[in-house]
């Protein structure tokens, strides 16, 4: 016996990609049900490579009663009306958008890093995803915080184009396939140009100058990991279209060797290092894509500091980042509180 699963969002990137992993896994489903906006009403989608065809239908009119889990990727607007509702009507959310994050009543789940947080779900029949650049942080610094207490984290992103959907992607290939022929670049998802640029911007503008994505790697690895961990972190924009990588450094209270800290890497879940210190032994985000791992290379002693370690960290943004996150967490929830069968 099975779950009836709702997938909200089913259209976009990541809900595309939340099928392709429930398939992959093989996720226990009696049934499955795909919605998105009107505008996509009655259109077919790929259950993965299942051979299977869903037919999407329109969230404002779907009653969630009866179904056990909903996977949201909609964009924080859809979600703020239809999750709720599905709470509501007795369906476990599992929400990708900002929406609940910082909710003291809403678990945000890495199952790497704090499982038990979920069993905080029932007080609003809600759990939240975390932003994709901390999800992946999260999981490398855990086993390394279990270790040695990390007291600080700076870290620089350089964030594929696919974190802003399909748009984003589309604009890429346009802008790139452009310059190559010599005709006019006109940002539209982007503030500047992004072919063959970085832009140090994601999201909208704090008081304090930094973006709010930058907050959310700050606000969401206190509430996943650690409150007392202090964390700087600048956001980029690079024009890869998948893979989210990241340049992180870290000052522990307790002594940490580079050795250490790769024997503890090699063993932690959802971890896998690749450090050979040598020509191309390391992984770049196009060769992280359609992959599950946190890969994690360039382990190596900051001498700047007491305690201190740099590493590189590369994860499929739209994987561990979002889609694979989210179907980890239903796992971890039929599991522990839904059981079936
Ligand atoms: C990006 N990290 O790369 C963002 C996308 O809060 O879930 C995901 C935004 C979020 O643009």
């Amino acid at each position: 016996m099975g779950y009836r699963v709702v997938v909200v969002g089913a259209t976009g990137n990541v809900g595309r990609e939340m099928l392709n992993i429930l398939a992959e896994r093989e996720f226990p489903i009696d049934e499955i049900a795909v919605l998105a906006s009107s505008r996509s009403q009655g259109s077919e989608i790929d259950f993965g490579e299942t051979g299977k065809k869903l037919k999407v239908q329109n969230v404002e009119h779907f009653d969630f009663t009866g179904w056990d889990i909903a996977l949201f990727a909609a964009g924080s607007a859809p979600t703020k009306i239809y999750a709720p509702k599905a709470a509501s009507q007795g369906c476990v959310v599992i929400d990708n958008s900002s929406l609940y994050r910082m909710d003291p009543d809403v678990p945000l789940i890495v199952p790497e890093v704090n499982p038990d947080a979920i069993d905080g779900y029932k007080a609003r029949n809600i759990i939240a995803n975390p932003n994709c650049s901390t999800a992946q942080m999260v999981v490398a610094l855990k086993p390394l915080h279990d270790k040695a207490k990390i007291k600080r984290v700076v870290v620089a992103t350089y964030q594929s184009v696919s974190g802003a959907g399909k748009e984003g992607m589309d604009e890429l290939f346009e802008q790139s396939r452009a310059i190559f022929v010599g005709d006019q670049v006109e940002p539209k998802k982007f503030t500047k140009q992004i072919a063959f640029n970085v832009i140090p911007h994601i999201d909208s503008f704090l008081d304090d100058g930094s973006t709010k994505e930058e907050w959310k790697m700050v606000a969401e690895t206190k509430k996943i990991l650690d409150p007392k961990v202090k964390v700087t972190a600048t956001c980029v924009r690079v024009p890869v279209f998948i893979g989210h990588s990241e340049a992180i450094n870290l000052e522990f209270e307790d002594e940490i060797s580079a050795v250490e800290a790769q024997d503890l890497l090699r063993e932690a879940p959802g971890v896998m290092l690749v450090d050979k210190r040598e020509d191309g032994g390391y992984v770049t985000p196009v060769e992280c894509v359609g992959d599950y791992a946190t890969y994690v290379s360039r382990v190596r002693e900051d001498s700047t500091v007491d305690n201190g370690l740099s590493l590189w960290c590369v994860s499929d943004n739209l994987r561990k980042g979002a889609a694979l996150n989210a179907v980890q967490i239903a796992e971890l929830l039929g599991r522990r509180h839904l059981k079936k069968g």
